[in-house]
C-alpha cells in the first residue's frame, strides 16, 4: 500500500472513532435520557437520576400521536429536542445553584414559572414575556427538597399548559436515593376543546403525557416513592390505588402526620408523594387508576418482609392560636359573574395589590359562594407556603404547608401566610380557565 493511501485510511478511521466517541459523550453530557431511550427507559423514573446544576429547556412545538389522532403539542424539551411527553424532568439539589437556559422556539410568546419554589421574585417568571425566538436564563438556588413543577404562566395560560407547556421539577433529598423506585406520575389531559369561562371538560386523561404510561416494577421488600403532580390546566384528578400507600408529602412539604390511603385527590397544581411497600410470595399485576388511564405496576414476589418506611415526619408546626381569633387582614371573595371569574367583584389586574411586610404572618379569608356558579377554587400563592387554619370558623388543626389549596364552595376558608422574600407575588385560581378569566390578584411584599 502506498504511503498516501495509508495516511488517508488512518485519517478516515480516526474520524470515525472520534465521531463514535463524541456521539456517546454528547449523549452523556447533554441528554441523560437519549442513551436510555434506546432501551425504552422511562424518563420519569428518576431513581438514579443525579441532580444537575445546568439545564436547557427548549420550548418546541411538535405533532404527537394519541391512538389514531395526531395532535399539535408543545414540549418542554432539552438541548437535543428529545420529545418528553410530559416535559423534561429537572432534578436539583437543595442549596445548590442551578442555571436554566429557557429557549423559546414554540412559535408563540410564553414564559416559565417554577411552581412551589421559594426563589427571588425576579426568578418567579409569572409576569415575564419570552418572545418566540428569544430566551431567558434563570439562576436560582432551591432551598427546600420536594416535588414541584414548572409551567407557562403566560396568558392564555389554559391553552399553553393544556397543550403541554409544563414539566416536573424535583429537589432531591438524601432519603430519596434510598428508594428502590422513585417515579414521577404527571397527570394531565388532552383538552377536548376549551370552554374558557367554565374551565372544566370531559377530557382524555394522560399520565406522563401518554395514554399508556410505561409499567412500573417493585419486588417484595422494596420501597417505592410515587410523586403525583396534577399538571392539568383545569381538571381535578382522583387516583385509585389497588394497595394502601403512605402519604408523605403534599406540595413538596413533608407531613407532620403521614397517613395511609387508597385514594388521592389532586386539584390542578397540587402534588402528593406516597410511599409504597409491598410483600408476598406471588407475582401480581397491579393497576393504579386515573380515570381512563391505567398505570401498571408489576409486583415480583419473594419471601422478603415488607420494607420499613424511610419517611421521617416533619416537626410539628401547630397553627398560631392567636391567628384563629384575629380578624382577617384580607378577605378575598371568589365568584363568577358577567365579567369573568372575579375576586371581590374584580378581574385581574383591576384589583389593588395587597401590601404586606416580609416576615410577618397574615390571616387571609377566602369565600366561595354556593349556588349557580359554585366552584372549589384551587388558589395558588407564589413565593410562599400557607397553612389552612380554619374552615367556617372552625380550626382545622391541619399542620400541612400548601402552595395550592381548594377554597371550597359554600365555605369560608382562613389561611395563614408569610412572605420571606420581597416582590410582587401573584395569587390565583389554578383552574387556568378561571385564572385567564380574571381570578388573579397579588401581594406586594416589602
Ligand atoms: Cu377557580
Amino acid at each position: 500500500m502506498r504511503l498516501a493511501t495509508k495516511i488517508i485510511l488512518t485519517i478516515i478511521l480516526a474520524v470515525i472513532a472520534i465521531g463514535l466517541l463524541m456521539g456517546q459523550f454528547w449523549d452523556l453530557l447533554f441528554s441523560p435520557f437519549a442513551a436510555a431511550e434506546k432501551g425504552a427507559t422511562d424518563p420519569y423514573n428518576i431513581t438514579k437520576v443525579r441532580p444537575q446544576s445546568k439545564y436547557t429547556v427548549n420550548i418546541i412545538n411538535t405533532k404527537m400521536k394519541f391512538n389514531s389522532q395526531t395532535i399539535n403539542r408543545y414540549v418542554y424539551s432539552n438541548s437535543q429536542n428529545v420529545i418528553y411527553p410530559a416535559g423534561q424532568p429537572i432534578v436539583l439539589a437543595a442549596g445548590k445553584r442551578v442555571t436554566v437556559n429557557v429557549k423559546n422556539a414554540s412559535g408563540t410568546a410564553t414564559n416559565v414559572h417554577w411552581h412551589g419554589l421559594t426563589i427571588p421574585n425576579n426568578m418567579d417568571g409569572a409576569l415575564d414575556k419570552i418572545d418566540n425566538g428569544s430566551s431567558k436564563t434563570f439562576v436560582f438556588t432551591p432551598t427546600e427538597t420536594g416535588t414541584y413543577w414548572y409551567h407557562s404562566h403566560y396568558r392564555p395560560v389554559e391553552t399553553q399548559v393544556g397543550k403541554g407547556m409544563f414539566g416536573p421539577l424535583v429537589v432531591k433529598s438524601a432519603v430519596d436515593d434510598k428508594y428502590n423506585l422513585d417515579e414521577l406520575l404527571i397527570l394531565s389531559d388532552l383538552p377536548n376543546g376549551y370552554s374558557g369561562m367554565m374551565g372544566s371538560h370531559a377530557d382524555t386523561n394522560l399520565v406522563n403525557g401518554q395514554l399508556v404510561p410505561p409499567a412500573l416494577q417493585l419486588k417484595g421488600g422494596q420501597l417505592g416513592q410515587l410523586r403525583f403532580i396534577n399538571a392539568s390546566a383545569d381538571n381535578s384528578k382522583t387516583v385509585k390505588l389497588p394497595f394502601s400507600v403512605k402519604v408523605t408529602h403534599k406540595d413538596g412539604y413533608a407531613l407532620a402526620k403521614p397517613y395511609s390511603t387508597h385514594t388521592l385527590k389532586l386539584y390542578p397544581g397540587q402534588r402528593i408523594d406516597v410511599e409504597v411497600a409491598l410483600a408476598g410470595t406471588e407475582n401480581r399485576h397491579y393497576q393504579i387508576l386515573d380515570g381512563s388511564v391505567k398505570i401498571s405496576l408489576d409486583y415480583i414476589g419473594n419471601h422478603i418482609k415488607k420494607g420499613k418506611s424511610l419517611f421521617t415526619p416533619a416537626k410539628a408546626s401547630p397553627v398560631d392560636q392567636a391567628l384563629l381569633e384575629k380578624t382577617p387582614d384580607f378577605t378575598l371573595a371568589l365568584a363568577g359573574n358577567m365579567n369573568g371569574w372575579t375576586i371581590n367583584g374584580q378581574v385581574y389586574p383591576n384589583l389593588p395589590t395587597m401590601q404586606v411586610k416580609v416576615g410577618q404572618t397574615y390571616k387571609v379569608r377566602f369565600t366561595s359562594p354556593d349556588g349557580m356558579m359554585s366552584y372549589d377554587h384551587p388558589m395558588h400563592i407564589h413565593g410562599a407556603h400557607f397553612q389552612v387554619i380554619a374552615v367556617d370558623g372552625r380550626a382545622t388543626n391541619d399542620e400541612t404547608w400548601y402552595d395550592t389549596y381548594p377554597m371550597k364552595a359554600g365555605k369560608t376558608t382562613d389561611i395563614a401566610v408569610k412572605f420571606d422574600l420581597p416582590g410582587v407575588w401573584v395569587v390565583h385560581c389554578h383552574i387556568l380557565g378561571h385564572e385567564d378569566a380574571g381570578m388573579m390578584t397579588s401581594f406586594t411584599a416589602n
